[in-house]
């Protein structure tokens, strides 16, 4: 190619980079690490039932230890990502969210799903998936994943080494009649479900357009407990391209070097 067309490529290319990071954009974030030690309710989200405990780098979620003999609730809602951001069919947004769960969440009745969860809501359903630290219930094992459902539980990802912390992205693209949602794991792509399979029926408004994470139920005999470290909403349907991002700013720099 003509070094004139290179450098129309590659001018191109800085372009769509430089677009795609003005329109990706983190439309709503609690990051513990950078909270200035506040726990989500001091900065514009909801708390419901026992706090969690803020750790420095992440909130502690512990309801083994609140009064062992008894299931607590605890758990954040967040403020509003933008009216109309989740919307069925048509809309396009990512959830994201760094945790790693400590002890598992069984499947034994139709509330365990809640006890460490995210949960969201579009203009027509409700979502939720559920950190999951072992994926056969064994008990010893930390080999899990993320599981969405609530009567019965399917696996959106297994295979995740659970000893360390990991940053899912579930992200929502809007196709009629449902959509579909991806599942990333550390900006990996990893599986994909349909919207239709995880809806939960009715709309709920109070998460609409929103996320709430934590313990949402106080029944079934169990609590378990988990470190969270940020929950984000995010505008696109990918995890910030960091690749992309990356070229974009390499092909303005050789732009700007040839010139
Ligand atoms: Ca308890
Ligand atoms: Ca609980
Ligand atoms: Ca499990």
């Amino acid at each position: 190619m003509s070094k004139r067309t290179f450098l129309v490529v590659l001018s191109g290319l800085a372009l769509v980079g430089a677009a795609e990071m003005a329109r990706a954009a983190v439309v709503v974030d609690y990051t513990a690490a950078t909270s200035g030690g506040l726990s989500p309710d001091a900065v514009g989200w909801t708390r419901y039932g026992t706090p969690m405990v803020h750790n420095g780098s992440y909130l502690l979620q512990d309801n083994t230890a609140n009064d062992p003999n008894s299931d607590q609730s605890g758990e954040y809602l967040s403020p509003s990502a933008g009216a109309g951001l989740m919307k069925l069919a048509s809309g396009q947004y990512g959830i994201e969210f760094r945790a790693k769960p400590l002890t598992d969440v069984p499947f034994a009745g139709s509330s365990h799903y809640a006890n460490l969860y995210l949960f969201w809501s579009d203009d027509s359903y409700a979502y939720n998936v559920t950190i999951d630290r072992d994926t056969d219930d064994a008990g010893s094992g930390t080999t899990g994943g993320i599981k969405y459902g609530q009567n019965s539980m399917s696996d959106a990802v297994t295979g995740i080494d659970w000893s360390t912390p990991h940053t899912i992205f579930v992200g929502y693209t809007g196709v009629s009649p449902y959509g579909s949602f991806d599942f990333y794991v550390d900006g990996v792509l990893k599986s994909n479900v349909s919207a239709g399979s995880m809806a939960r029926s009715g709309g709920w408004p109070f998460a609409q357009d929103k996320v709430d994470f934590g313990d949402g139920t106080t029944g079934q005999g169990i609590d378990v407990a988990a470190e969270w470290y940020s929950v984000k909403i995010h505008n696109t349907a990918v995890p910030e391209p960091a690749s992309l991002v990356l070229l974009g700013l390499a092909s303005a720099g050789l732009v700007l070097r040839r010139r």
